[in-house]
Formats: structure tokens, sequence, C-alpha cells
């Protein structure tokens, strides 16, 4: 069994392999691992919302093998704000893209998942046979049942047509390349760039909520190793978890990000802000089966990794 690193992944090569949210978090860093003749689309590209301009789009790249990646994301800001929107264009997205791939012939198609998408509260540690047993949490809801929905088509697919297309759930992805919007991006981006202009403006870090949350923090360049190994070698119906199963809180986070960003400025919680869902930990049992050896990068070094890349870049980030 191929054993994800990078070597294998820039060594492994597809017919035609199609990356859609080429330019997100995850997709730049499949980039990194230098697949030979994959094609990566951006939103720029096509607006998968429309399926005629999807269904043209697979048409004219005729992908053998697709990673599907684009979606309408964001952190528990962009999540509360917006449930509307974010239902609407990652139903449709999902939709479009999973039909023009059966209609064209994809023969492998993988999608991600996350965990936020769980019922919560829920039984941790979160199995992936328990996705549909309960209502998601209310500050996602919108994107959640989306992303369900991703699910119960890519399973309708392979029950009804015989379609090889897999699900895998990812926990609180981060790293260089992400959306570092204040109000709408993840809680590491986020931070990042609060922390980059606290320093740079010598004013306090502004917290959101408590800082007691878990969550489980995956560097991007792993989870592509792993989305790469995955439409390769995972071909079961049930999502897989990706995640090492290790708990950072919020507060462990900010001291970090602060560390690295060398800030010594003051920290504020804002307990008025929301905290989201307390904890959501992942189900490793089946990933170790498959991949007892595979190495997290550990949060420490992920952390530094996208600290150093957002200073270098910024202000030519997304934000
Ligand atoms: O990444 P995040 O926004 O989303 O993490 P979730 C939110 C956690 O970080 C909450 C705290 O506990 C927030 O209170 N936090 C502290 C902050 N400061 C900040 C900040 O400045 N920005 C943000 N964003 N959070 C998401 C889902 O849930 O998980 C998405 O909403 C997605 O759909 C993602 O699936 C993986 O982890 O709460």
């Amino acid at each position: 069994m191929n054993k994800p690193n990078s070597k294998t992944s820039s060594m492994v090569k597809f017919p035609k392999l199609l990356i859609t949210g080429g330019n997100g978090l995850v997709g730049t860093a499949i980039k990194k691992l230098g697949i030979p003749d994959a094609v990566f689309v951006a939103r720029a590209d096509a607006d998968l919302r429309d399926f005629k301009l999807t269904k043209a789009l697979f048409e004219k790249i005729k992908p053998t093998h697709v990673i599907h990646l684009a979606a309408h994301v964001g952190g528990v800001g962009g999540n509360s704000l917006h449930p509307g929107e974010y239902f609407r264009d990652n139903i449709l997205i999902n939709t479009n893209v999973l039909e023009a791939a059966r209609l064209t012939g994809v023969k492998k198609l993988v999608s991600m998942l996350s965990t936020c998408i769980f019922p919560d509260p829920a039984i941790f540690p979160l199995k992936a046979e328990d996705l549909h047993k309960g209502q998601p949490h209310p500050s996602n809801f919108g994107y959640a049942y989306a992303k369900r929905m991703l699910e119960v088509q890519t399973n309708a697919y392979r029950k009804e047509w015989g379609c090889d297309y897999i699900t895998l759930v990812g926990t609180n992805i981060y790293g260089p390349n992400d959306n570092f919007s204040l109000e709408n991006g993840h809680v590491v981006s986020s931070l990042v760039h609060k922390c980059f202009l606290a320093k740079k403006n010598k004013t306090d870090l502004e917290v959101w909520g408590s800082g007691k949350p878990l969550r489980e923090f995956v560097l991007s360049d792993d989870i592509a190793k792993l989305t790469v190994w995955a439409i390769e070698s995972y071909d079961e119906a049930e999502p897989l978890m990706l995640s090492s199963g290790i708990e950072t809180s919020i507060k462990e986070l900010v001291l970090l990000v602060a560390e690295k960003m060398k800030f010594t400025g003051r920290v504020i919680f804002d307990t008025k802000k929301t905290d989201g869902q307390l904890r959501k930990p992942s189900d490793t049992t089946k990933f170790l089966k498959y991949l007892p050896e595979f190495k997290f990068t550990p949060v420490e070094d992920g952390v530094e990794k996208t600290v150093n890349w957002f200073v270098e870049n910024y202000p030519n980030v997304r934000k």
C-alpha cells in the first residue's frame, strides 16, 4: 500500500487529474506535490454553481480523476453570518461537480467533508457512521447540511451508478495560502493576521471567546498528501477521517501564534464572542488501520510555517 510522502506523491501519475478549488488552502498544497499533468481549476476559471459551465469545463478537460475541494468556506464568524449563502453555494457546487463528473465518465472522485458538519452535541470521538445522527452546531448549520448532502450524493451515485466516489473528513485545516480574513477566516489564519496587525500597530490581540474550545489542527500539506493517497488507495463508501486526534485549545494556539510572531503585547479574550463548538474530536481507528506510520506535522511547526509565510507575503495574501 502506498504510504503517502512527498516523494511518492510527486512520483504519482494520473492520466488526467483535475483539482477544483485549485487556488485554495489544500489546492495550493497539492500543487507543491508536482503531480504531472494535473489541472488546477480556480473560481475564476468556472463558476461551479452553474451546471452548464461546470459540465463544459469537464467536457473540455476530460478528467479521469478529480479531487473536489471547491467550496464556499469560512470560520465560525462567516458561517454564523451567512448560513443561506453557504448552504446555497455549496449545494450547487457539489451537485454540479458530481453530476458533471458522472456524465463525463470520471473514474475516481474524492470530496472533502469536515468534522464541523457532525452532530453537536455528539458522542465523542466523532465516528463516520454517526454523521447524520443529529443536528449540527447552530453556528454553521447551513454549511454543515450542504456538506452532509455531498456525502449522501456520493453514496447515492455509488449505489445507483457504481461511481467509485469517496469522501474524506478534514478537521481544522490551516496553512499558507489560507483565507486570512479577520471576519470570515478560520481561527488560525484570522489570528495570524490579527497578531501581525497588533504587533505592527502596538495594540492588543483580541481573541474571540474564552480560549477553552479544543480543535484538531491539521496542516494543509499533510491533507494534500493524504488526499492524493486516498484517490489511489481508499475505495470505501464510508467517509475516512483524517486526523492525528491531537486536540489543541484556542488559548494554546494563541500563545503559539504570539510566540512565532514575536508578539509581546496583551492578549484579550472577548467572551461576548462565540466559542462555537467546544470540541469535535475525530475517531482515528480506521485511519490508523490504513496508515499507522503517517506523521502529522506538529501544530507548533505548522503555525511557525504559516506565520513565516504570512509575514513574507503580506499584503499579497487572501484576506
Ligand atoms: O476555525 P474556526 O473559526 O471555526 O474556529 P470552527 C473557531 C474557534 O476559534 C472558536 C475561536 O472557538 C472561536 O471562538 N476564535 C478565537 C476565533 N478567535 C478567533 C478569530 O479571530 N477568528 C475565528 N474564526 N475564530 C469551523 C466551521 O468551525 O470549522 C467551518 O464553521 C469549517 O465550516 C471549519 O468546517 C473547519 O472550528 O468553530
